[in-house]
């Protein structure tokens, strides 16, 4: 190998020493003037360690708004770059108010033990239909659980939803999750899993795939995650490897103040997650997540961006959780009803984003009252119509996992077949398996004698 460089003719430069020059010379002029090493191409050096130490929170990072806590635009606001007209401004005060209307019934339905579960998404009606608005509805959406407001945003109606939260035989999902577990390939919307933070990596993953796929090119990834999440290490992991893989995902964070019972004062110490943007390059905007226009706009900037630059985008959006954390918390527990109360009147999304429709002869009090009003009989209408409709077949939930069932859970299919063979005329039994297709009877083609 030696031997075939060596007869190889020389073309490129000759060596300093060969032109004639010192060996001294030739050494300063290898050396560049700032020794960098890889990892820190442009750092200063500094000889003073208390200029060299990166103490506690850099100067506070600012917060984007362009209304005031009553929809007020602030002074300097070009209202026309918005380009934001009466239909859209007033389709996304439509889906906002649908939150609240869905969020009280059914968070009362599980208070009567019709659902097992729910989570509210009060207070953060802005942070999600805002950033919702600012989408193309392509884009490949992975969310946490709060984010139900991108789904109807999208179109995803009554109906779905009650059929996923009653686990109806005719739901997206085949009543194989909880409540509030939604998940729609036509809205784009991946199905949510209760573990943090998952969805973090698999997003980026996504963008990837997403700029590598023809005729995808124009759509970005968009992660949903609170700031409780931030701090699992898939956020870490999800984060770095879209930035080093420049895969164009927006990564927007609610920060509402609280993860289950955990402040945000004890969940981390740096100047909230867009801190922890410029760490990974990404570039980063911090967003006031109750004004639903700033959100809006900055999402629709970013994601420009992410397409333009093949790159991911931070976007935290600072609100606040109005509701408990879900069903299963009493947040009275840890924090003051009080301090809610005086939260929720002094900065509120629906507030805000009323007053703007209502100073632009957009909208009125007749038509708030009429569609609370509609709302009410729509989500009670398709209520009663899920709850009529029959469970998936108990044969039906051992599928879909392999090809070829494997012999365990075959073993399985047939122990509850044995089992509703046995028990199945009790009344306790009839009782629930009247509530599947089939009431069980499927099951009787897979016993074993
Ligand atoms: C890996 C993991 N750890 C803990 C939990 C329990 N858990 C469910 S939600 C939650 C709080 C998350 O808070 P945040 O990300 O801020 O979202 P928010 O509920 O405020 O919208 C926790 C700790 C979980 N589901 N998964
Ligand atoms: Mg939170």
């Amino acid at each position: 190998m030696l031997r075939t460089l060596a007869r190889l003719p020389r073309t490129g430069p000759q060596p300093l020493l060969r032109r004639g020059i010192s060996r001294s010379a030739a050494r300063a002029a290898a050396r560049p003037s700032k020794t960098h090493l890889p990892g820190h191409p442009e750092s200063p050096y500094v000889a003073r360690l208390d200029a060299a130490f990166l103490d506690g929170r850099p100067a506070g990072i600012p917060t984007y708004r362009l209304t005031d806590g009553h929809g007020t635009l602030l002074e300097g606001v070009d209202e026309a770059s918005l380009n934001l007209g009466q239909e859209e401004a007033v389709a996304m005060y439509r889906t906002m108010q649908l939150l609240p209307a869905l969020d009280l019934i059914l968070y009362a339905s599980q208070r009567q033990g019709r659902v097992s579960f729910w989570m509210t998404s009060s207070g953060e009606e802005a942070a999600i239909v805002g950033s919702a608005a600012g989408l193309r509805a392509t884009d490949e959406v992975f969310a946490q659980y709060r984010e139900l407001g991108v789904l109807l945003w999208r179109g995803y109606g009554l109906d779905e939803v009650m059929n996923q939260v009653f686990g109806t035989a005719v739901d997206h999902g085949k009543a194989r999750q909880m409540p509030v577990h939604f998940g729609s390939t036509k809205h784009h919307f991946h199905t949510i899993s209760s573990p943090l933070a998952t969805q973090i990596p698999q997003a980026a993953g996504a963008a990837y795939a997403l700029k590598r796929s023809p005729g995808r090119e124009e759509d970005v990834a968009v992660c949903y995650f609170g700031e409780g999440a931030a701090s699992e290490g898939d956020a870490h992991a999800g984060m770095n490897i879209a930035a080093t893989l420049r895969c164009p995902v927006l990564f927007i964070v609610r920060n509402n103040g609280f993860a289950i019972s955990t402040p945000s004062a004890e969940q981390y110490c740096g100047d909230g997650i867009a801190s922890r943007g410029p760490g990974y390059g990404i570039p980063t905007i911090r967003v006031d997540g109750n004004d639903a226009l700033a959100v809006r706009s900055a999402v629709q900037t970013a994601r420009a961006r992410a397409i333009a630059e093949h790159r991911p985008m931070l976007i935290e959006c600072m609100t606040y959780r109005v509701g408990h954390h879900s069903t299963s918390d009493d947040s009275s527990a840890y924090r003051s009803a009080s301090d809610v109360d005086r939260r929720r009147s002094a900065d509120n999304p629906l507030h805000r984003m009323a007053e703007y429709l209502k100073a632009r002869g957009w909208w009125n009090d007749k038509q708030e009252e009429e569609i609370k009003k509609s709302y009410r009989r729509d989500i009670v209408a398709a209520m009663s119509k899920a709850e009529k409709l029959k469970r998936p077949s108990l044969s039906s939930m051992f599928d879909d996992t392999y090809v070829d069932m494997p012999e365990n859970l075959k073993d399985q299919r047939a122990e509850l077949a044995r089992l509703v063979e046995l028990y199945g005329e009790t009344d306790e039994w009839k009782k629930e398996l009247q509530k599947h297709e089939f009431e069980g009877k499927d099951l009787a083609e897979h016993r074993r004698r």
